[in-house]
């Protein structure tokens, strides 16, 4: 907030995600709040309570029309507003083609590599374009002045950047691309690759998590694109507009809003074992995610079937308890993972269990923001084994979770998390041995090591945490608009 007024004093803060921070459902004929399963939101929202302003998004709930205003308007957070919440309205057509289809079934798997194969139509893409055309009329009627900057998230609003850009020449696009970027080679599977790369290149600044992510971007502009590409300074010029490539890796806040009010460790760890039913005694393994086939959780319960063959005297004593929140549900690939996860769960069960002993528990549902850090601090480790994945927030929350400077985190090298938490134990997901023999390392560290590397990474999530994302970014494009009035001046 500080920050915004002495570096961008009087500016106007517009974000624009497909997701909102705040979903209210009808729920017997009552009106009940939900707070999404998203890492976007997890990251974003923590900043817009302490900046304020607007954020548009796709009004989703089934109660959401009747908290509005005339304008499709709600103050937020409910209770305690400190910004302003503006809804969009899509029809079913739309979010067919735009969300499921382009956005989930196009880019979502060309930008992972998790051997899904991405599918585009027609359809999809004339939508998806429709639908990012309405956003940027939602960012002009929001917007109050002709320069405010905007934040615009992720793969569903590619094209929005060069729409504000043209509609509000003034205007700041800092935009954020939450997953990974392919390199060009793969990336030019998308049939609308030049519109993609067009649309992007309307922001002021664009970001990703690594600074792999943003060489393949360049890669790809170089490549597609009658574009200057200056590696020196990792910037884009294209029809005389520069627009800046850099790195921010993504955080959570500190100290994270759900951690307060927690019960100490050992009544959060009695807690759980009575609410799933697990054994008193168990050493508890835990994964925390949006029900999706990137996040590695069929290879996670191979891993544990691994460990339990290999390592009989587990048996009885270690349990897996798996929170997945049920995500784009409407979607063949994932309910092919949902049913295939059960499917084989109940198979390494019934190897491995026998009767009041359940090694892997699954709890498909989703978790509010307090149960999910309860969880993390039940845990006696935490696995997180995304086939790839933009940052991963799970492992930054587990390890703020943790005051206790106790519990090991597992975690993929195809994570952007594990270059930063590097005192995690990292895993290759496709290699179930290792995977195994991680875990089982895990559970024999001696507290002193754990406590050890749970303080290093516990130092550096407190650091560079979500505040100092946005800060980054916001004084990049404060020093932008200043040398923008310098030569408008000269
Ligand atoms: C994308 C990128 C990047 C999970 N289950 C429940 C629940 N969660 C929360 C977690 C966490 C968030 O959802 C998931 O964040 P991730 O970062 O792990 O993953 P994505 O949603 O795929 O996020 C990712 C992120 O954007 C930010 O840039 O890190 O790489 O893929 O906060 O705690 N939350 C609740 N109930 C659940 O059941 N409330």
């Amino acid at each position: 907030h500080r920050l915004l007024m002495e570096e961008l004093p009087g500016a106007e803060v517009l974000v624009v995600s497909n997701r909102e921070p705040y979903i209210h459902n009808r729920v017997d004929g009552e009106i009940v709040l939900q707070r999404p399963a998203s890492g976007l939101v997890s990251a974003l929202e923590p900043v817009m309570r302490a900046c304020g302003g607007t954020w548009i998004a796709h009004g989703s709930g089934s109660a959401d029309r009747d908290t509005v205003d005339r304008n499709d308007r709600v103050p937020v957070p409910p209770g305690d507003p400190t910004y302003m919440l503006r809804r969009v309205w899509l029809s079913d057509e739309e979010q067919d083609g735009y969300y499921y289809g382009l956005a989930n079934e196009g880019l979502w798997p060309l930008c992972h590599i998790s051997f899904v194969r991405p599918i585009f139509r027609d359809e999809d893409w004339r939508r998806y374009r429709a639908v990012n055309e309405r956003f940027a009329d939602a960012v002009v009627q929001e917007a109050s002045r002709d320069d405010p900057i905007v934040l615009v998230q992720d793969y569903h609003f590619a094209l929005l950047p060069r729409m504000i850009r043209e509609r509000l020449p003034r205007a700041t696009v800092i935009t954020f691309w939450h997953i990974p970027w392919p390199n060009a080679e793969t990336f030019s599977i998308c049939p609308w690759r030049e519109e993609i790369i067009d649309g992007l290149l309307g922001s002021t600044i664009l970001g990703f998590h690594t600074r792999f992510h943003c060489n393949n971007f360049l890669e790809a502009a170089d490549r597609f694109m009658e574009s200057r590409i200056d590696r020196e300074h990792a910037s884009v010029t294209l029809g005389g507009h520069e627009t800046m490539v850099r790195a921010y890796p993504i955080s959570i806040e500190w100290p994270p809003s759900a951690l307060a009010g927690q019960a100490p460790v050992a009544e959060c760890r009695a807690a759980v074992i009575g609410r799933f039913g697990l054994p008193p005694d168990a050493h508890i393994a835990v994964g925390v995610e949006r029900f999706d086939y990137t996040k590695g959780l069929l290879d996670r319960i191979h891993a544990v079937d691994d460990l339990l063959g290999t390592h009989p005297e587990w048996r009885g004593k270690f349990v897996y308890l798996q929170a997945a929140s049920p995500t784009r549900s409407k979607l063949g690939a994932y309910s092919a993972l949902q049913a295939e996860t059960v499917r084989l769960a109940e198979e390494v069960n019934a190897r491995h269990g026998r009767d009041g002993y359940t090694p892997i528990v699954l709890s498909i549902r989703h978790h509010e923001p307090t149960e999910v850090f309860e969880i993390f601090r039940a845990a006696d480790l935490c696995i997180v084994s995304s086939l790839h994945d933009g940052m991963n927030l799970v492992a930054k929350e587990f390890v703020a979770a943790r005051d206790d400077e106790q519990g090991v985190l597992v975690l993929s090298g195809f994570a952007g998390a594990s270059r930063e938490l590097s005192e995690a134990l990292i895993v290759n997901p496709y290699d179930t041995r290792s995977m195994a023999a991680a875990m089982d390392a895990a559970l024999r560290m001696s507290t002193a090591e754990q406590r050890e590397r749970m303080h290093l990474m516990r130092d550096m999530v407190r650091q560079r945490n979500v505040y100092r994302w946005a800060a980054q970014m916001l004084l990049d494009a404060a020093r932008l608009r200043k040398r923008a009035r310098i030569l408008a001046g000269a």
